[in-house]
């Protein structure tokens, strides 16, 4: 059971997928220059490309959208501040604690399983006292990774927005996956960023790129991010030949999302249809499902009949479509995923 390439059906995630022929010799080609002097000519011209879809003055060019969230905290806060996050954020979940340790913030969790709304940041906000830490950002992650890939509803962001702008606070948009959000939604990316003051968007995620996120906003949050990007060892020199991929992923990946969204909807129809699985509402590319016993056993069995899931807590799965597996032979993957399921159901567990 492989993909075609002789690889297993990675579903692990929509970061693995592999550059293609056309994408390596676009970045072979790439027109370069040393970027710490600001001085390559094809990260400028993906810098301005991706200011213009996401809709800001400027956007950087980072290696990665770690990177991305933890140069827009250093933006907006300062060390024994707090930021309002929904549960599982990326920022303060998967990012090995570097909030605490780089900006010096806290995290105040609101919502429940991801999303929230504009009352559950009035509540989260610390009253303006000398004994409490300054509340100064929130942060919206869209698509929601945890969630399992939900578009966060755009007239929460604005009413989040809103209110942040009522109380003097910024607003980060972890949008990793915002491509995705607008595929699934039919809105352009630029209005669903709108609400922002600075928006991280990835080229290494569904849009398959081999590297690189970047931060978008005003001209002076990305002239303060330029100097935090370079304190976090993040100024690159010759980087156009990764830029050169990010820019290929754009202008030939972006369209076929919804590929990956059919993908992920027929995946998640299929296992519903097994008694036993619980399959979450798939809106975009991420499929969850809960598993009645260890999910290290539905991922082994999986691993056997050739297709690679994640575990994604004790009795969760994540299953991630991308452009490496979503052509016609995910027919025989979701098959092969469902009977190794089925097999594993029956055994019963240990
Ligand atoms: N997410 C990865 C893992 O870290 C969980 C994945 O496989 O989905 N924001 C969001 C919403 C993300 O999902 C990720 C990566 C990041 C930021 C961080 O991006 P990188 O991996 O480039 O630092």
């Amino acid at each position: 059971m492989s993909a075609g390439t002789g690889q297993p059906f990675d579903l692990r995630s929509d970061t693995v997928t592999r550059p293609s022929a056309a994408m390596r010799r676009a970045m072979a080609e790439a027109e370069v220059g040393d970027d710490v002097y600001r001085e390559d000519p094809t990260t400028r011209r993906l810098e301005e490309r991706v200011a213009e879809l996401v809709g800001t003055e400027a956007a950087l060019f980072v290696p990665s959208g770690t990177m991305a969230n933890q140069v827009a905290l250093l933006c907006h806060c300062r060390p024994g501040d707090e930021v309002v996050v929904g549960e599982g954020t990326h920022c303060a979940f998967y990012e090995s604690g570097a909030a605490p340790a780089w900006s010096g913030v806290q995290f105040q969790t609101v919502g429940r399983g991801g999303l929230f709304g504009a009352d559950d940041v009035r509540a989260g906000v610390k009253p303006r006292a000398y004994y409490c830490p300054r509340t100064s950002l929130v942060v919206v992650e869209n698509t929601h990774n945890r969630a399992g890939g939900r578009v966060f509803p755009e007239a929460d962001v604005a009413a989040i927005a809103a209110t942040c702008r009522e109380l003097g606070l910024a607003l980060h948009m972890d949008g990793a996956r915002l491509w995705h959000a607008a595929a699934a939604t039919g809105r352009p990316v630029h209005a669903l960023a709108a609400p922002a003051d600075s928006v991280a968007v990835a080229f290494s995620k569904g849009l398959g790129a081999p590297v690189g996120s970047a931060l978008c906003g005003s001209r002076a949050l990305v002239e303060a991010a330029l100097r935090f990007r370079k304190m976090l060892g993040g100024g690159m020199r010759q980087v156009g030949i990764l830029a050169a991929g990010a820019l290929h992923a754009l202008e030939h990946h972006h369209a076929r999302l919804v590929e990956d969204h059919e993908a992920a909807r027929a995946l998640g129809e299929a296992l519903a249809e097994v008694p036993g699985l619980g399959v979450a509402p798939v809106e975009t590319n991420i499929v969850m499902v809960t598993v009645p016993h260890d999910a290290a056993l539905f991922v082994a069995a999986a691993r056997e009949a050739g297709v690679l899931v994640s575990a994604f807590g004790p009795w969760n799965l994540r299953l991630v479509t991308h452009l490496d597996v979503s052509g016609p032979r995910f027919a025989a993957c979701i098959a092969a995923l469902r009977a190794a399921f089925e097999r594993e159901l029956a055994r019963g567990g240990p």
